[in-house]
């Protein structure tokens, strides 16, 4: 816990400059959402090498993810299908609720170097 005064102090008028701070504290907070990680999700299968592909591909880049198996269908299947109309293949991969299709198409985008600006990197 900071002190008060200690905490206006570094806010104060050029205290904020000259230690390479933001102005103020919602600023601050700005920038900090700013750079947190997008979320990543991914709809799978068991034994879908597609889905091991895209997996990887996320691990690679250390990107962490939620995964849905989707293996014995149930809501998340459903689920799935309302957030990508016209999936009909696994993985789908969603950033930050945006669906950016299978491995091929996260593929083409990292070849393209679009992937790691939409992944936060
Ligand atoms: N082009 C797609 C191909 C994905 C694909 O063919 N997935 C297979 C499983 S590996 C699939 O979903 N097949 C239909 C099904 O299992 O219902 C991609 O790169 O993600």
């Amino acid at each position: 816990m900071i002190a008060a005064p200690a905490f206006k102090a570094l806010f104060a008028e050029g205290a904020s400059e000259s230690r390479g701070l933001c102005k103020d504290p919602a600023a601050k907070m700005e920038g900090y959402v700013s750079m947190s990680q997008p979320k990543v999700e991914i709809y799978t299968k068991w034994g879908c090498p597609y889905c091991v592909m895209a997996k990887s591909l996320l691990d690679d880049k250390g990107v962490p993810y939620e995964e849905y198996d989707i293996t014995m269908g149930g809501p998340k299947r459903q689920e799935m299908l309302e957030r990508v109309p016209g999936a009909r293949t696994v993985p789908q991969v969603l950033v930050d609720g945006t669906p950016y299709g299978g491995f091929d198409d996260i593929d083409a985008l990292n070849r393209a170097g679009k992937l790691d600006p939409v992944l936060g990197l």
